[in-house]
């Protein structure tokens, strides 16, 4: 039975790709950080709680990690810890870049010194490209990164492919475009926005605060996504790609899309709050995926109009839940 190790795995990734993995019949171990309550929602969300072997690991501290993997002796690790939240990373940059850049490397570091021959996948980011040198953006785009989250992405990128090459590691990035689902955390704007309408809908809310309405994303469906990175660790050859669905769709576009499932109008209830502009945007992302659909045979299946409607399905189940409602 093949073993894997993921790294985030109280995240919202972390979850969809235990999930993933267990059914095609791998042995699961999920690497979690110790704090005062361990946040197990997502696992237990999908049923999945007691079938994942949960393992102490900080990305901060190489000793762990070293250990970790002699212990568990993984075929596969999936780093897909980070400080991934990008306007937070402006109040944190030292800790974002210690975390999601060089928490990276110490993985890394670990696999070099207990055995070169574990397959690694890093978690890269449409962030790096940043402020784009071209549209749509693809493996050969010069990375511009516009936040100290995207600027830690890159180094983290840049180090998997020089433990490829300098030490023959099958070490992978998948470069992410942003990926969605009703476990997204709720700090992220498409999650924001959907729990906002259901809250609203349901008379615990009056009001939605957005920043900049404008940005246009790449957003595709978490579930569709985990896949690739499987498949990455599956080639004969290590290598990069871009995972997208080759649209972009605004923050207004969502907020409509998700006030209009609900038969209500996202002008009656959005407010623009100078609180959550970010000191730099990015403007717009859209991704080309076609090296993952050529090489890797991948390509997303839902649509974007599935995505929010599903999104805010759940968000509606969620609230309607909490208060007792059927
Ligand atoms: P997420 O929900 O924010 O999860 C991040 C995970 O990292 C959590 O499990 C968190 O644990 C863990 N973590 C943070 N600091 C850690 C540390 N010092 N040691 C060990 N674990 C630590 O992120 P996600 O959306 O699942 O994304 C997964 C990865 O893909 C991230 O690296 C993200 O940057 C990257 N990415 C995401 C997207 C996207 O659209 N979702 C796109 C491109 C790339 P706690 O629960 O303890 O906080
Ligand atoms: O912002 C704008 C905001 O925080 C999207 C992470 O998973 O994807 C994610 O990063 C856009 C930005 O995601 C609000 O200014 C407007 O332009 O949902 P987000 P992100 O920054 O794109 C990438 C690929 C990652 O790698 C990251 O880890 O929406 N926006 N109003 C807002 N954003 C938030 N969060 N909150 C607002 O109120």
């Amino acid at each position: 039975m093949k073993k894997s190790l993921i790294t985030g795995i109280t995240g919202q990734d972390g979850a969809y790709l235990a999930q993933f993995l267990l059914k095609k019949g791998y042995r699961v171990y999920g690497a979690f950080r110790r704090s005062s309550t361990v946040n197990l929602e997502r696992l237990a969300y999908l049923g999945i709680k007691e079938q994942v072997e949960l393992v102490p690991l900080d990305l901060l501290d190489l000793g762990s990690i070293i250990r970790v993997l002699e212990n568990v002796q993984p075929d596969e690790v999936y780093n897909l810890a980070a400080q991934s939240f990008v306007a937070v990373s402006f109040d944190q940059p030292v800790a974002t870049g210690r975390i999601t850049g060089l928490g990276a490397v110490n993985v890394l570091e670990a696999i070099r010194i207990v055995n070169p021959k574990i397959k690694f996948y890093q978690a890269s980011s449409s962030e790096m490209f940043g402020k784009v040198q071209n549209v749509p953006q693809n493996e050969q785009t010069p990375f511009y990164p516009r936040s100290p989250y995207a600027a830690a992405k890159v180094y983290a990128h840049w180090m998997t492919v020089n433990y490829r090459e300098a030490y023959g590691i099958f070490a992978c990035s998948g470069i992410l475009f942003n990926h969605e689902s009703p476990l997204r955390g709720l700090e992220f704007v498409t999650r924001k926005i959907t729990d906002g309408v259901a809250r609203i809908k349901y008379g615990l809310a009056k009001e939605l605060r957005l920043g900049n309405l404008e940005a246009r994303r790449d957003w595709g469906c978490a579930e569709d996504y985990v896949e690739a990175l499987w498949l990455m660790l599956q080639q004969p050859q290590p290598d990069d790609y871009v995972i997208a669905t080759g649209e972009a769709h605004s923050v207004r576009e969502f907020a409509a899309r998700s006030f209009a499932c609900v038969g209500l109008n996202w002008e009656d209830y959005v407010v623009v709050d100078p609180q959550f502009m970010r000191p730099a945007d990015v403007e717009l992302l859209v991704g080309d995926a076609s090296k993952a659909r050529h090489v890797l045979g991948w390509k997303p299946k839902t649509t974007f109009e599935q995505l929010v409607e599903m999104m805010v399905e759940a968000d509606l189940r969620r609230v309607r839940d909490s208060l007792g409602v059927r």
